[in-house]
């Protein structure tokens, strides 16, 4: 059966992809690839080139994330990294930059916006003072592509010389606070990567999947079907080369390696990293070492058996607390480099069988679920071949109605059976179910409402706290993901809430419950306000540029901070539903 025209994917402000390209291609007459350090000194035409040489040479690359809140405090931070892991022997052969999530909003609007955790470059001197701080390759992958600001921060690092810019999957999922035009994110994104394409220089288009909808399919397929429509994308409709980077949510051995597999099987484009999986961070710095050695190990021989151009990404074992400091990156550059000394012996027992076999799975089913959303999206109207077209009804129909759609597992009454059940989703399901079988009923006069929302793109609190307490029957009023304070507030009077409940995680957990305080009073609302996540800030006055903890803070707001479910449990039961 043809499904209808869905006018709320398509939208007659958009500009046809051609021209959008045509503009990129104008531009890139003025904005060309400039040098820098890590491309003087390597010799290299660029990062895809380094690439393929040490996939040649069987060379494992590693990658370091690395972000603070002041430009120097950076610069001086990634010189620090690289010479110290130079002189013990380690080599760091890239920098991702962690921009801060202002840096998505066109330049005229940056100063006025809510700062995160990461960094603030200024124009284009910034980036060149960022890829002249070591002779590594520099990574713009944060709120570059995908955002508002796409084309000025993308000829910025082009300028200063950097080869791989990103992040395609951020495209799909980012919102920055108090911006809405998908229309006006989507032409400056097409328009860059025109920009990209019309370069003589090769330079990587880079999507984390992770960032974009594979954090959040219930179906592992669809997100190796995702890697194929990116790729058509990028690489068929608009020209560029994509490189792929996962990671995060990829907890398990066998289908961390099964994925990388698959990968390589459907793109000879150089990855660029493998993200380490940083949702199994879960404990203290001594405990997450063991996360970090069994994601590692994996990646490891993964690109040992399938040289893809991916470098890996030992993430220091302080991620679950806050950004890490210098000497966190070290360490943790230097127990990768020694533990890829140790890793091929591993490798005549590792059962490869198993890993081909459920990349078959994955390729197969990820076929069938780009073949179907193609031409689902074609059938309802969008023009596919039209890029920025493509893109937004994309975006616009999001991951849960794509994979309701077009996913590749059996249709079953409420969801589809994933062929291979991605491991987030069964480990929060898990946890909830297991946390609510050891609780006391809730015994209110009647069942009560409470509305949740995110302040930002980290939706698995939100997923976990609604999937508790659904199953302790609390209705749940859902308010969405990044959602301003006053909308949140909005949806709460609306919906008649007796709570209001946040999952926060950017940094900004202080100043996001005080407007959301000053919203309640505007409207005489008095309901309590739950909140939970990363409750902290990075004060402005702030020389570390680290972010400091504002619980108390938060508690002398009048709202209720909750460190877990067992907290949130209490502050609940204090509620008496209005009659
Ligand atoms: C997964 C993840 C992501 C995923 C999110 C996928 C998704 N769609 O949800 C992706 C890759 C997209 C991502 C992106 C980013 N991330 Co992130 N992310 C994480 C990570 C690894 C796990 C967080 C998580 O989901 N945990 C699972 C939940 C269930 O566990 P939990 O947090 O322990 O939750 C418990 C409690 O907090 C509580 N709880 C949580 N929420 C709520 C809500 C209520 C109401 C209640 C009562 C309780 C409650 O209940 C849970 C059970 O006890 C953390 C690091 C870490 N290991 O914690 C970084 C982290 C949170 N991310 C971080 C950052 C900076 C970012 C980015 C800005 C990076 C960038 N430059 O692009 C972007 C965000 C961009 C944006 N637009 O907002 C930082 C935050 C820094 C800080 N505040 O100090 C962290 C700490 C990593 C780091 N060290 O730098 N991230």
């Amino acid at each position: 059966m043809t499904a209808e025209v869905d006018p709320t994917l398509i939208d007659p402000r958009l500009k046809p992809g051609a021209d959008l390209l045509a503009e990129g291609r104008a531009m890139a007459r003025d904005w060309r690839l400039g040098s820098c350090r890590f491309l003087a000194e390597t010799g290299m035409p660029s990062e895809a080139a380094w690439k393929r040489k040490a996939a040649t040479e069987r060379r494992v690359m590693q990658h370091a994330h690395i972000g603070f809140r002041s430009v120097d405090r950076t610069v001086a931070a990634i010189g620090e990294v690289h010479d110290q892991c130079r002189k013990a022997g380690v080599t760091v052969d890239r920098f991702g930059i962690t921009l801060d999530w202002s840096m998505g909003y066109p330049q005229a609007m940056r100063a006025k916006a809510a700062r995160g955790t990461g960094i603030v470059l200024t124009g284009p001197e910034d980036f060149a003072r960022i890829t002249n701080a070591a002779p590594a390759a520099a990574h713009f992958g944060d709120f570059m592509l995908g955002l508002p600001a796409a084309m000025e921060n993308t000829r910025a690092a082009i300028a200063a010389g950097a080869t791989a810019v990103g992040n395609l999957g951020q495209y799909f999922t980012f919102r920055l606070p108090y911006w809405d035009d998908d229309v006006a994110t989507t032409e400056a994104t097409v328009t860059a990567l025109g920009l990209i394409a019309a370069q003589d220089a090769e330079i990587l288009v880079h999507s984390n999947l992770d960032d974009g909808f594979a954090g959040l399919f219930i179906d592992m397929a669809c997100a190796l079907g995702m890697v194929l429509i990116e790729k058509h994308i990028v690489e068929d409709l608009i020209g560029a080369r994509l490189g792929h980077c996962y990671g995060h949510h990829f907890s398990d051995p066998l289908s961390r390696t099964a994925f990388h597999a698959a990968l390589v099987r459907v793109s000879d484009t150089p990855g660029t990293m493998i993200f380490g999986n940083t949702v199994s961070y879960q404990s203290i710095p001594a405990g997450n070492y063991a996360s970090l050695a069994s994601y590692l190990l994996a990646d490891i021989l993964a690109v040992g058996r399938w040289p893809s151009g991916h470098a890996i990404n030992p993430v220091p074992v302080t991620e679950n607390q806050r950004i890490p400091d210098v000497d966190e990156i070290i360490d943790a550059q230097t127990f990768a480099h020694r533990l890829t000394l140790h890793a091929p012996f591993y490798d005549p027992v590792f059962d490869w069988a198993k890993v081909e076999a459920m990349a078959d799975v994955l390729v197969e089913g990820g076929r069938r679920f780009t073949g179907a959303a193609l031409a689902g999206l074609a059938e309802r109207g969008v023009d596919i071949e039209d890029p920025a077209a493509l893109m937004l009804a994309i975006r616009r129909m999001g991951p849960r109605r794509m994979e309701a759609l077009f996913g590749p597992g059996a249709a079953g009454p409420s969801a589809r059976t994933p062929l291979i059940h991605a491991e987030w989703a069964r480990e929060l399901n898990h946890k909830a179910v297991t946390w609510v079988a050891a609780q006391q009923p809730l015994d209110t006069a009647r069942s009560l409402t409470i509305c949740i929302g995110t302040t930002d793109v980290h939706e698995h609190g939100k997923y976990l706290v609604e999937q508790a307490l659904q199953r302790m029957g609390v209705t749940i009023a859902d308010a969405g993901i990044a959602v301003d304070p006053e909308a949140l507030v909005a949806r709460a009077a609306e919906t008649g809430a007796d709570a209001i409940a946040i999952s926060t995680y950017n940094g900004v957990a202080l100043r996001y419950a005080q407007a959301v305080k000053t919203a309640l009073a505007t409207r005489g609302l008095a309901v309590p306000v739950l909140i939970g996540g990363r409750l902290n800030e990075v004060p402005d006055e702030s020389n570390s540029g680290l972010p400091v903890d504002v619980t108390r803070d938060i508690a002398n707001l009048g709202c209720l901070p909750c460190a877990d479910l067992d907290e949130m449990l209490s502050a609940i039961r204090a509620i008496q539903p209005a009659a």
